[in-house]
């Protein structure tokens, strides 16, 4: 329902707050999410549209598949433009195919929008499973929205996670906040790197060692691959973790001849079964769920006071005239905005 923020202009753009036709469209999404958990791949690749372009379906299909959601296990893949990422999870579709497992692969990649050259490529690189009716595979554009992530994602997994499939794989590129982003996301966050392209010395910047669960160094058939794993091990030295923390293993692999790739898939069931022993499975999904709330909030308010033609728009713009000119400090405008959006200061101020 739109009622939660309601007080304000409808947001376009951001379906999210939308109040959604109850009958008819609720009707309609129930529908489409039976025939995608049916095994309709048309209906599964509706759903995701319908929810990436925020449309008015959004919040009915997001109900719809509310009580399927949960039984994927997620792995997130990222690292810089070329370095195998794509290759590389066609290689892991084709492990858990063996294994009978149904695979959804979820490609966000700022660099291509939608339309571009990355779901064809992509599709060529996992062209074995293209036509597999065991395997998803979907392309998600990172539109109007800061960072690598697409605003879309975590609904689209979701969406995915409903339709019955058993794991999901999220191709991302690691740009900036991308690591930290697909690893809210994932149950297991592989950081991928490859010889020849300055990648430890990236990782020791972006913070890419702290949301690592394993580390792959691709490309094992290249000259250079064991000094970036020799670097890297430098690197997870200086890094202690405590007892009882996961320790991220290192698997140097070649996805294009399938060297490794087996060891990393015995890798990432050793990390599935450490994150259901220790726990941390159910902390890191209540993490991902309260970002996915906060998300969607934050979403929201920024359509309300910054992303719209009209009365939030052009109020924002008298507040930072008073604010650049002196005569407001930020924080009180703030407070003022929020107030105005019906999301008042709580007792330690809003942004306290
Ligand atoms: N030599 C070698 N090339 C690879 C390997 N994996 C991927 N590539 C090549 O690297 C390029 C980029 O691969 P891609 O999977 O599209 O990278 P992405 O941008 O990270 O998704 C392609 O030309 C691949 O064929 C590998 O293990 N060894
Ligand atoms: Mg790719």
């Amino acid at each position: 329902m739109g009622g939660q923020l309601a007080g304000g202009p409808p947001a376009a753009g951001a379906g999210a707050l939308a109040p959604g036709p109850a009958g008819a469209g609720q009707r309609r999404a129930d529908e489409l999410v039976a025939a995608a958990r049916a095994g309709d791949p048309r209906a599964l690749a509706r759903l995701v549209s319908l929810v990436e372009d925020g449309s008015d379906l959004l919040r009915p299909v997001m109900r719809a598949v509310a009580a399927h959601a949960g039984h994927a296990r997620v792995i997130g893949l990222t690292g810089s433009p070329g370095v195998g990422k794509s290759t590389l999870t066609g290689a892991l579709v084709g492990r858990f195919r063996g294994r009978g497992l149904r695979v959804g692969v979820l490609a966000v990649d700022p660099t291509s929008p939608f339309s571009g050259g990355a779901l064809l490529g992509d599709r060529v690189r996992m062209s074995e499973h293209a036509t597999d009716p065991g395997v998803f595979i979907r392309s998600l554009a990172s539109r109007g929205h800061l960072g690598g992530l697409s605003a879309a994602a975590p609904q689209a997994l979701r969406v995915v996670d409903a339709a019955g499939f058993d794991v999901v794989c999220v191709e991302m590129v690691g740009v900036g906040q991308a690591e930290v982003e697909i690893a809210s996301l994932a149950d297991t966050t592989l950081v991928i790197m490859a010889p020849g392209m300055g990648d430890s010395i990236q990782a020791a910047k972006a913070g890419i060692l702290e949301v690592a669960d394993v580390f792959v160094v691709n490309k094992c058939d290249r000259p250079g691959a064991q000094e970036v794993v020799r670097d890297l091990r430098a690197m997870l030295a200086l890094a202690p973790r405590g007892p009882g923390r996961w320790r991220p293993p290192i698997v140097a692999v070649s996805a294009q001849t399938g060297e490794g790739i087996d060891e990393l898939a015995g890798r990432l069931d050793a990390h599935l079964a450490w994150l259901e022993e220790s726990g941390e499975l159910a902390r890191r999904r209540l993490a991902r769920a309260r970002e996915e709330i906060s998300g969607i909030v934050v979403a929201a308010i920024r359509a309300r006071i910054g992303g719209l033609p009209g009365a939030g728009r052009s109020r924002l713009r008298e507040l930072a005239e008073k604010v650049a000119g002196g005569a407001l400090d930020p924080y009180a405008a703030a407070d003022e905005l929020l107030g105005e959006q019906g999301a008042g200061p709580g007792p330690a101020g809003p942004l306290a």
